[in-house]
């Protein structure tokens, strides 16, 4: 029976509907109660859309590798090999016991090579279509989790993971093109229907600007600095030029430069500061000249000086700006500084610039490459070898990257090792840097003793595309079926935290557009509908271990079952805020549940009939708000509406028939699918209650028994009442001769008669 409720017919479904929530990590012993809050949300959508007639797919699993459940494992003396099946059987167990309709069929993990060899087989079709590449720069180092970091696991120059400071390091690393797609990630975003608060924060993280390239001559040199710029109107204002450090092109100007010694120092120790420090306002801006080195205003030709300055970033841009201190601060607080011009000209206008100029138009993203590479143990090994032989040669898979090929395709997965000794090492390499077995491997071109590559790829690169693997989980010689993805994708409704807007959020976006370039998937955007839940604390703090507060959830199963709990989690708050979880809370829907089995159960409700009655009207009212309430996730106002009706029918015991009681239960299904069950097995009902429709609404009944009762003199309305309908003539005839304003019409004059519309008007000819 479960099997068939919660597990749709992955080929042949009629109405699919894929139901998606973010799949839990284990970072820790289990899952808190804020976990549970997310995926009780998503349930109670997904039964909601089940009753109204969908093959509903809901699949869970773990997004077991990478360096949260990594760190889980150092943090508790485990090795993460064998904490990964510990972790699975009690997540496991626990998202059993919260009642949600999973369809565990179609678990995954991504630490199982039956999956990360498709994560391997991705990153060779980045490598095969020239989206991964091999660069050195400075990257993000968290010097607590040893290892680089994407931009985007920087938040607030901190680690994401543990919150230490991040530094900054040179070294060589494995990028996905993501900038490639940067345009696209941007303009999509108004096509989907997502929360908007992760739209807003995709759109500045994708940073776009619009302005323009230019360049400035150097003077008795052939030579030109490129500057991008979104000011090209104050042009006439520019008085310097600006390099970052990391400029390569201060290295080519350093026969004219006359103080390279100085600047030489300068660009080694901007190399250590990190990106905060660099352009923190307080510290006051620091540079130095290009001595014997200056530059041309294109509009004016007039010569100016050239600095090389670290509030100006290597990687933006061009890395390299015009100076205009009157109308741009930084640029004014480093002229005062260094008593340059700051002359105010007049603006032209952009067109005209450009004319002046030949520059050209250019839009510009904040958006950096993703960087894959990680110096962990605990990840899908990256499917890389490196030949030294072929590295001489000048030969390699792809022309840019000599020495380099992917491993082949039919000998993926490379398997993960078991290494005794895990532990990041903080040398810059992954501990399989010391396993001999495993990095010595042949050149598959020549041949010749080759290397692979040691780090490991980025846990986001597992999670980004776990969505298309569990529809075709048994799928053995391509990473999905293309058949059952046709039918099952985009995901219909996403469910997860906002907390990785511009994480997974963004880098499943990203891999989407690329398969679907290569043809592998027919839609660029894989969820239709995202929707963030909202964040618990408990009695009004945030929920921290030091605290002692932190609610878990097991023990409040055990007390008072997983129909409480869940009832309660939607109750407390509307979802997509998120709010406070108290026991007293809990109390109330536990007295709630209780009241509802006795009237069910021990059929004190004596039917008459419920057909015409305030309690029908008021059923049929109910059904309609719910409805509309669970459509758009208002899960605590739908909860009350049915402690309203449910207090009605308490009082109306004797209108309560079976069909009211049916249709109640059919309502309390999402949240409390137990007892609903429990209790429709009760009033006689065969089959379960999760495979009965949604109730429907008769909207005639719902409407108000009042009309607008409108009234006329002389054919002219002058007044209007609310009345009841079916109201008589001699009644209405009364109320309205009554009203004041009414007499001061009608003045003593003789009413020569009254017509009388039922239900809608009365008219008085005088
Ligand atoms: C002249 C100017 C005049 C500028 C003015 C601004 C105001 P957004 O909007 O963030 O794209 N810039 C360009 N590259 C830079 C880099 N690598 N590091 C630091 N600053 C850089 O900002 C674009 C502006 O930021 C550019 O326009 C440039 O300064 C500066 F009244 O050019 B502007
Ligand atoms: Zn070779």
């Amino acid at each position: 029976m479960e099997k068939k409720i919660y597990e749709p017919d992955l080929k042949r479904a009629k109405k699919p509907f894929y139901n998606l929530m973010m799949f839990p990590y284990p970072s820790a012993e289990g899952l808190h109660v804020g976990n549970m809050y997310a995926f009780v949300g998503s349930d109670v959508y997904g039964r909601f859309k089940r009753m109204n007639g969908y093959d509903v797919f809901e699949p869970i699993g773990l997004d077991g590798f990478g360096i949260h459940s990594e760190n889980f494992a150092l943090k508790i003396g485990a090795h993460p090999m064998k904490q990964a099946k510990v972790s699975e059987k009690r997540f496991y167990k626990q998202l059993k016991a919260i009642g949600n309709g999973f369809a565990w069929n179609e678990r995954l993990e991504t630490y199982n090579p039956d999956y990360y060899c498709w994560t391997q087989w991705i990153f060779v079709q980045m490598f095969k279509n020239g989206l991964a590449y091999r660069k050195k720069s400075p990257v993000n180092w968290c010097p607590s989790c040893k290892t680089v970091l994407a931009d985007e696991q920087v938040i607030d120059a901190k680690c994401e993971r543990c919150g230490s400071e991040v530094m900054k390091k040179e070294l060589e690393q494995w990028f996905f093109k993501i900038t490639d797609y940067a345009e696209r990630l941007l303009k999509n975003l108004d096509k989907i229907d997502w929360s908007e608060k992760v739209k807003i924060a995709q759109r500045n993280w994708i940073g776009q600007s619009r302005g323009a390239e230019i360049e400035f001559k150097i003077k008795n040199l052939e030579f030109r600095i490129k500057v991008f710029t979104t000011r090209l109107d104050t042009i006439f204002g520019c008085t310097y030029l600006v390099l970052a450090p990391e400029n390569k092109l201060i290295e080519n100007l350093k026969i004219k430069i006359k103080n390279w010694g100085e600047v030489e120092r300068y660009i080694k120790t901007a190399a250590k500061k990190t990106e905060i420090e660099r352009t923190a306002e307080i510290k006051g801006k620091t540079g130095v000249e290009l001595k014997g080195v200056k530059a041309v205003n294109p509009a004016n030709n007039e010569e100016i000086p050239v600095y090389v300055a670290d509030y100006i970033l290597g990687h933006y841009g061009t890395g390299a700006i015009m100076a205009v201190p009157a109308h741009d601060q930084r640029d004014r607080d480093f002229a005062k500084k260094f008593k340059l011009l700051i002359i105010d000209k007049p603006l032209i206008s952009f067109e005209e610039a450009l004319k002046k100029t030949n520059g050209k138009k250019k839009i510009q993203y904040r958006l950096r490459d993703w960087l894959i590479s990680r110096q962990r143990y605990w990840g899908a090994p990256i499917p890389m070898i490196y030949c030294k032989e072929c590295k001489n040669k000048g030969r390699g898979e792809r022309k840019d990257m000599s020495g380099w090929y992917a491993v082949n395709e039919r000998n993926l997965p490379v398997k993960l090792p078991y290494v005794k000794d895990f532990r990041p090492k903080g040398t810059g390499q992954s501990p399989l840097a010391l396993v001999k077995s495993f990095y010595e491997t042949k050149c598959p071109e020549c041949g010749s003793k080759a290397r692979r590559e040691t780090d490991v790829s980025d846990t986001f690169l597992d999670s980004a595309w776990y969505y298309l693997r569990y529809p075709s989980i048994k799928e053995i010689k391509s990473p999905w079926n293309s058949a059952v993805t046709k039918r099952w994708l985009p995901v219909d409704m996403y469910i997860g935290g906002a907390e990785h807007a511009v994480l997974h959020l963004l880098y499943s976006r990203f891999t989407a557009m690329a398969f679907y370039d290569w043809g592998l998937v027919n839609f660029e955007e894989p969820f239709k509908k995202f929707r963030a839940h909202g964040l618990l604390v408990k009695e009004g703090a945030k929920m921290s271990k030091s605290k002692g507060n932190v609610v878990n959830p097991d023990e409040y199963i055990k007390k008072f079952g997983a129909d409480v709990l869940r009832m309660y989690l939607m109750f407390l708050a509307p979802f997509e805020q998120g709010g406070d979880f108290r026991d007293a809370g809990i109390m109330g829907i536990k007295r709630f549940l209780r009241r509802v089995n006795k009237l069910v159960s021990n059929s004190t409700y004596q039917a008459v009939s419920s057909k015409n009655s305030k309690l029908e009207r008021l059923l049929h009212q109910t059904i309609k708000k719910i409805t509309h309430d669970i459509e758009n996730l208002h899960f605590n106002t739908a909860i009350s509406s049915l402690m309203i009706l449910f207090n009605e029918m308490e009082k109306n015991q004797k209108q309560c028939d079976n069909e009211t009681v049916g249709r109640f239960l059919k309502l309390l299904v999402p949240f409390a699918p137990h007892l609903s069950e429990e209790l429709w097995k009760k009033i006689g009902e065969k089959g379960s209650i999760h495979l009965a429709d949604w109730p429907g609404y008769d909207s005639k009944l719902i409407e108000e028994r009042k009309f607008e009762l409108i009234i006329q003199i002389n054919g002219k309305m002058r007044d209007k009442i609310l009345a009841q309908r079916g109201i008589s003539r001699e009644k209405s005839e009364k109320i309205v001769l009554g009203r004041e304003r009414i007499k001061n019409f009608i003045a003593g004059a003789k009413i020569r008669k009254i017509i009388f519309v039922p239900d809608k008007l009365i008219n008085i000819v005088l």
